[in-house]
């Protein structure tokens, strides 16, 4: 492969990304039996197959077209409940899981751009296309980008994003080129993107290597024990820097083509060659900086930075040697795959570099690009994962026990089905290099997509064995897929995931001191360095313990009280005064108050126990609009600052707030039954929920899209409303 004239040629585009670029009847999606999902373009010369539901929703042709069926109008709560999952299940795939796109942030796309260039790994005209489009629509009026499809022009966004739409075959007199030039250049050219942004461009060699501060490798020639040692960090970080400093090491840069010269020329205000580059490294434009360099990283930098005037080259190449080393231990356990799509392609670099084109390991690089791209109504991106599979399956699974939806005849198979993709997905050994890649266990997990990416998170392996306790031991005659000793293994998992004051983290136990997080370097995000204790996950460890205890009462019985406690504990400690509970992974306080409200009343805890679940209760209640439904913006987990409202009522918060209230018993209806009658309000006639606001964050300051969520958890609240308002009015709450 070779970067050719016919792969990356300019391409003739219509002004606007309104109208599809390609023939939407065209893609389809394929699953691999683990899930893995990739579109593909059917050639003219394929014979037409039937187009399934599932595809057809999400490139926006049934929404379009309005071809689902009208479903009878929904008298009940339960009622608009079925007619929600009739509507669901049309978009469940064989395999028995909801694919489902994950887009949201906008420095991915880039990513994949760039490292595709200069690597020389190609697309399919019809994919280029559609990631332009993609970029077309999500061109802010200013004519810029922002860090996520929702957030406000930053360089960050405008100078990666114009690099990626140009390599995509933008041509420079094109409007939107022109207005994001514009915008650029208005913010000041690309001299002020943030380190990330400078490491990419460095990459296309359109930003000189001396703009930006060194990323030593040398790093992990430190002893394990070491506090600061690269293995403590928060994994996605590490794994980002790990394949940053080789790149960084070796200086790579791509070829200077005629496009890499013409970028040069459009992306700064100054002229290139005169550009004073050391004074770059640490000037971050202030529209793009959430987290500033601190006086400790600067003093760090400086040391570092003498240090990179002169380093000892044996050093520096035992250095590049261990990233390399631990960049083959991660494609080796996620068959290239990669803990999520920033690492994917660095490694994809280094791979080509320290490999060569010819090699397996870049063939199957190229190959991975797909499982990150999607195609969706607005063109192709790229997503935060390769999907969010397990997330999804989970939530729908367990919405379907507690409805009753899933014992209903109609729906069972989908059930049976679901089950049998929990199964597949459930995480059977421990990493192929375990200790040798610092992985934590896996036996037992669940991940958060699939089991190829294979990497442990609390909460997913909590939803994951919620969902199979659900199904296995609520629905008659459900095949007991999973046997005791796998669903004991998840337990394992979790109970050794627990950090000494009794929080549950992402992805691993705290490794290292939370003052890391003074030497943060990525300026765009914050909370990045260590990982740290969440309400969310806590509280999904502590619901899936308790659920598993009562149906297995002696495995580990101690061990699992005493986790419980602590954890219980903990959460009590981390409410706010105010009564909720912050959210980091999903907009907000609805988001984290719903799990934390769902685990206290399974010790117990609830509106009358508690004064806790009280607090929570009555600020959730004071957070409720004339309308009867709950709306957040994503501004809140910017600086945990109080409650944001959101412009407008958004379904999926309404679902979590009236959740939380009932998980708490609340013992007045009228706040559950005008939450109830606003999202039956939003339902369409064929069952299913508009998409409405961005509904995800991370890192503090990226949102990121849950789209599935409007279904799931509709339906598990419209059904379980039902049975809470007859049993309150029946006096038997
Ligand atoms: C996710 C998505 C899921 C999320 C939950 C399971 C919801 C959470 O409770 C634990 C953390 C986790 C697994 C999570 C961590 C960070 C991710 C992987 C993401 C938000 C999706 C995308 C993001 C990843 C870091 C994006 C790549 C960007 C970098 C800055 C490396």
């Amino acid at each position: 492969m070779s970067v050719t004239a016919t792969t990356w040629a300019p391409l003739d585009l219509p002004a606007s990304g309104k109208l599809p670029f390609t023939d939407y009847t065209r893609w389809r999606l394929r699953c691999s039996p683990y899930g893995d999902h990739t579109w593909h373009y059917l050639p003219p010369s394929a014979s037409p197959e039937p187009q399934p539901e599932c595809d057809r929703y999400w490139l926006g042709l049934e929404e379009a077209q309005r071809t689902a069926p009208t479903l009878p109008p929904a008298a009940t709560p339960l009622d608009a409940a079925r007619n929600g999952y009739r509507y669901f299940e049309r978009l469940q795939v064989a395999d028995g899981h909801w694919p489902g796109e994950y887009g949201g942030p906008m420095f991915l796309i880039p990513g994949l751009v760039i490292g595709s260039y200069v690597t020389g790994a190609g697309f399919k005209t019809e994919e280029r296309m559609e990631m332009v489009r993609y970029l077309f629509n999500h061109q802010n009026e200013d004519g810029g980008w922002g860090i996520h499809i929702e957030g406000p022009s930053t360089v960050f966004g405008t100078a990666l994003n114009y690099c990626a739409a140009r390599l995509l075959g933008l041509k420079p007199d094109h409007p939107v080129a022109l207005r994001a030039r514009a915008c650029l250049h208005k913010l000041g050219g690309a001299t002020g993107i943030p380190s990330w942004g400078k490491f990419w461009l460095s990459i296309l060699n359109v930003y000189d290597w001396d703009g930006n501060h060194p990323v030593p490798t040398e790093l992990w020639l430190l002893p394990d024990w070491v506090p600061i040692h690269p293995h403590r960090w928060w994994i996605h970080t590490r794994n980002v820097y790990i394949p940053m400093g080789y790149l960084y090491g070796v200086r790579f840069k791509a070829e200077e083509t005629d496009l890499v010269l013409a970028l040069r020329e459009e992306l700064y205000t100054q002229n290139y060659y005169s550009i004073d580059w050391p004074a770059q490294r640490s000037y971050v434009n202030p529209v793009d900086l959430y987290t500033p360099h601190t006086m400790v990283l600067e003093g760090l930098y400086k040391i570092l930075d003498t240090y990179e005037s002169c380093p000892f080259p044996p050093l520096r190449r035992a250095g590049i040697r261990r990233a390399y080393e631990l960049c083959v231990l991660e494609d080796e356990n996620t068959d290239c795959q990669n803990l999520g799509p920033v690492n994917k392609m660095m490694n994809h670099i280094v791979r080509f570099h320290a490999d060569g084109p010819e090699s397996e390991a870049f063939k199957k690089h190229c190959d991975r690009r797909a499982d990150f791209m999607w195609m969706g109504q607005e063109g192709m991106m790229m997503c935060g994962t390769n999907g969010s599979q397990l997330w999804d399956i989970a939530f729908t699974a367990q919405a379907l026990i507690e409805t009753g939806l899933g014992a209903e005849p109609e729906f069972r198979a989908s059930l049976v089905k679901a089950l049998e993709w929990l199964d597949i997905c459930q995480i059977r050994e421990n990493p192929k290099h375990h200790q040798s890649a610092y992985r934590q266990a896996t036996k037992g997990a669940w991940p958060f997509s699939t089991r190829t990416q294979g990497y442990t998170v609390s909460d997913c392996t909590g939803e994951g064995l919620k969902a199979v306790l659900y199904i296995q031991e609520h629905l008659r005659d459900a095949p007991k897929l999973i046997s005791e000793r796998r669903l004991c293994d998840a337990v394992d998992i979790m109970l050794d995931l627990q950090n000494s004051d009794g929080g549950f983290a992402s992805y691993e136990l705290i490794r290292a001191p939370q003052a890391m997080e003074y030497i943060n370097p990525a300026e765009v995000f914050g909370n990045i360095m260590t990982e740290f204790n969440y309400p969310e996950c806590t509280t999904s460890v502590i619901t899936a313990l308790a659920i598993f205890r009562k149906h297995y009462p002696h495995y580990r019985k101690g061990d699992i009280q005493t986790v419980i406690t602590k954890a219980v504990e903990y959460l009590h400690k981390c409410q706010r005064p105010e009564g909720p509970w912050f959210g980091s992974w999903g907009i907000c306080f609805t988001y984290a108050t719903q799990f934390a409200l769902e685990s206290l009343s399974l010790v117990g805890e609830t509106y009358s126990t508690s004064a806790a679940a009280r607090r929570a209760c009555d600020f959730l209640v004071s957070k409720q609009r004339s309308d009867g439904g709950w709306g957040e913006s994503y501004k809140a987990s910017l600086r945990l600052l109080a409650w944001v409202e959101h412009e407008q009522t958004q379904v999926t918060q309404t679902n979590w707030a009236v959740m939380a209230l009932m998980y708490a018993q609340y013992p007045h209806p009228e706040p559950i039954e005008r939450g109830v009658r606003l999202v039956m309000s939003r339902q369409r006639p064929d069952g299913s929920w508009p998409q409405e606001a961005i509904e995800g964050v991370f890192n503090k300051n990226v949102a990121i899209s849950y789209p599935n969520f409007k279904f799931s958890f509709s339906i598990w609240m419209l059904g379980r409303a039902q049975r809470y308002l007859d049993e309150l009015k029946a006096g038997k709450v």
